[in-house]
């Protein structure tokens, strides 16, 4: 049998371990990415670690998420962020040159080569042939040390693509039809491959729409193969230096199979507030529209722009609608402006949002009480948007362009309009300007450190009987952002996690960091794929600052584990699912962790007066990490 491309992309990289589903291994990372909003913490702890250079071949430091400079504390961090990468040999994309996966792929990403990003959607650059991933910001943190990341051998998912998208159906469409097959939790542990006819047709930013949103599926990451149209993508970027024919062997074998014809796709929409809540377009048109979104990293790119632009040139935005737009990267606003496409649009009726996160993260553009927004984004969680209780719609930019033309939802093909087709440009706009190279000087740079910096909390050593009370029980699906909200009030405090600790869970019961402090900390109980979406390590870092020891589920989503580890924080889930209605909040526990591993463990509910077996997801090293209080104690201990 021969190997498919995820093997053969993780065998070059392997440190440890073997190619086993399920097994843990250990991989080096060859670049790494981190945006503002993850990357200030994950700096603080690199500096923690007392590594004069970063070990990488390439890491970048982006910033797009904190871009509302409403007082001094998202500008102290770019600034904060500039003289760190200056200093430590890091690339640095200033604010306004673009959202952190867009600008990787389009600049810096290499078919072959591994990613490492403190941002879930970092296998955006999957599109171009890397093993690209998401991890909390300390693991990137260490990887710019030197350090292999550590992760379970995922399974290796074919996904056969036949045939031809037809007009107004979109790559957007293929990623929505996965998550209504498989679900948010359908790719956990896996990593999802392309072939077939059907990829030849797709170009890079389209395979990159798809490789995204994967990360919505839960998978570890997503990729396609490196052939003859990457190679035109990155000719048209000046750097086919850098490309290679990559692919799976003719006999690869995989995990599982997965067959889709495009041919027979159509317009798909995902229904507040989960990402797999996926209908047809024509099964919910006629619902009326307040706000459209266009942009983030999954559809932001030159041809998502221009394609919105040709369908709402010579008409208006619907008078109920108001539409914004984000282009993904300086390079496609230069584009569409001189290609004209931006007057079209701005004739239009839309406004033109700074090319960054914006709107997907809450950083302004909220829409109005009860609105219904439809967005070209990824994640539609309760509240993300900024407002608690609009209804955010996810689509495709035909389909988001449709709904601002008419006020309601619209499937694009019910406008009686001509196909559209954008041919990818020849030759990008080229100007690397934005993007600032590490001093040559190191030593003479100072790092600047506004005083919404504080220094990083540290835990102890973990004991070996836990105690305490379950400090709340949530159910299924609890994502990043119910437990530990984003958005334009709350992200600035990313850097000072006392401040933003008093948000934890905010959404979901905001007694929860008043009560975790008095009852001196305790347990978290929650149901299936708990921690689903992003990778803030703040969701475990700003809960352990409140005490919290351990995390009882069903079962977890992948980054939030490792975050969990990292933080020193034990996760555990329970043998018998059933027991799960065992606990309440209040309840007071008691466990002895001594044998924790790999072994069944009997948690005592000590108010119900019932024991119950948990056991931990974590592997012997990844117990000994916790033991010793979270990554950077063991990392340090191992030192001495
Ligand atoms: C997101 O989409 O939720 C974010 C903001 O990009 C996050 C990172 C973060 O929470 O800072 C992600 O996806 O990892
Ligand atoms: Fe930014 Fe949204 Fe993409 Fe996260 S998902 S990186 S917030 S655009």
């Amino acid at each position: 049998m021969g190997a498919n491309l995820t093997q053969k992309i993780i065998k070059e990289h392997m440190v440890s371990g073997s190619m086993e589903a399920g097994k843990p291994i250990s991989i080096r990372i060859a670049q790494t990415l981190t945006q503002d909003a993850t990357g200030t913490m994950a700096y603080l702890q690199f500096e923690a670690l007392g590594i004069p250079m970063v070990k990488t071949e390439l890491s970048v430091s982006y910033v797009d998420h904190n871009m509302l400079q409403t007082d001094f504390m998202n500008a102290d961090d770019h600034q904060f962020l500039q003289t760190l990468a200056s200093k430590f040999g890091i690339y640095f994309s200033r604010p306004g040159n673009g959202i952190c996966h867009q600008v990787h792929l389009e600049r810096f990403g290499v078919p072959g080569k591994t990613l490492l990003g403190s941002d879930s959607h970092t296998p955006t650059s999957g599109g171009i042939g890397m093993i690209a991933i998401g991890a909390g910001g300390l693991d990137v943190a260490l990887a710019m040390g030197g350090e292999p990341f550590n992760l379970n051998m995922p399974k290796v998912v074919n996904v056969k693509l036949a045939g031809r998208l037809q007009p107004f159906v979109s790559a957007k469409d293929i990623i929505l039809e996965l998550l209504r097959k498989l679900t948010v939790k359908g790719g956990v542990g896996k990593i999802f491959e392309y072939t077939g006819e059907g990829i030849k047709t797709l170009s890079v930013p389209e395979r990159a729409t798809i490789t995204n949103m994967g990360a919505e599926l839960g998978a570890t990451t997503s990729l396609f193969p490196s052939d003859e149209v990457t190679k035109a993508y990155l000719k048209a970027q000046g750097r086919e230096n850098i490309w290679k024919a990559l692919g799976p062997d003719p006999d690869a074998s995989y995990d599982e199979v997965i067959e889709i014809n495009l041919n027979e796709l159509e317009p798909l929409i995902a229904k507040p507030h989960m990402p797999d809540q996926v209908v047809k377009v024509r099964d919910v048109a006629g619902t009326p529209v307040q706000q459209v979104a266009i942009g983030s990293c999954t559809n932001s790119s030159y041809k998502d722009i221009m394609t919105v632009a040709a369908m709402l040139k010579g008409k208006s935005v619907h008078p109920s609608v108001s539409l914004g737009f984000s282009p993904g990267s300086r390079q496609v606003l230069n584009m569409i402006a001189q290609a004209g496409a931006m007057t079209d649009l701005i004739a239009s009726g839309a406004r033109l949002l700074e090319s960054a996160c914006g709107p997907c993260i809450g950083m302004g553009f909220a829409p109005p009480t009860g609105a219904v927004t439809i967005r070209t984004f990824n994640r539609n969680f309760e509240g993300r948007s900024g407002t608690k209780d609009a209804k955010v719609y996810l689509a495709s930019p035909e389909v988001a362009a449709a709904c601002a033309i008419t006020g309601k939802i619209t499937d694009p093909r019910d406008l009686g309009l001509k196909p559209i087709t954008i041919a990818m440009p020849e030759k990008f706009l080229i100007d690397d300007s934005m993007i600032i190279a590490p001093s040559k000087e190191p030593e003479k740079v100072e790092i600047l450190r506004g005083p919404n910096i504080k220094p990083l909390p540290t835990k102890n050593a973990m004991p070996d009987v836990l105690t305490g009370k379950v400090l709340i029980k949530v159910g299924d699906n609890i994502t990043t952002d119910h437990i530990m909200p984003a958005g334009a009030k709350v992200l600035p405090l990313r850097s000072n996690v006392p401040a933003i600790s008093e948000y934890v869970f905010e959404r979901v019961d905001n007694t929860f960091p008043k009560r975790a402090k008095e009852w001196g900390g305790g347990v978290i109980i929650g149901g299936t794929n708990y921690g689903q979406g992003s990778s803030r390590e703040h969701a475990a870092l700003a809960p352990m600052y409140l005490g919290v020891k351990a995390v009882i589920t069903k079962n977890f989503a992948r980054i939030h584990l490792a975050n969990l580890v990292n933080f020193g924080i034990l996760p555990l889930t329970f043998v018998n699912e059933g027991d799960y209605d065992l606990f309440e909040q209040g309840d007071e526990i008691e466990l002895n962790v001594k044998g924790l591993d790999g072994k069944t463990l009997m948690l005592r509910n000590k108010t119900k007066g019932k024991e119950v077996p948990v056991t931990t997801p974590l592997s012997p090293r990844d117990i000994e990490v916790v033991r010793a209080g979270g990554s950077l104690a063991h990392v340090k201990s191992r030192a001495k």
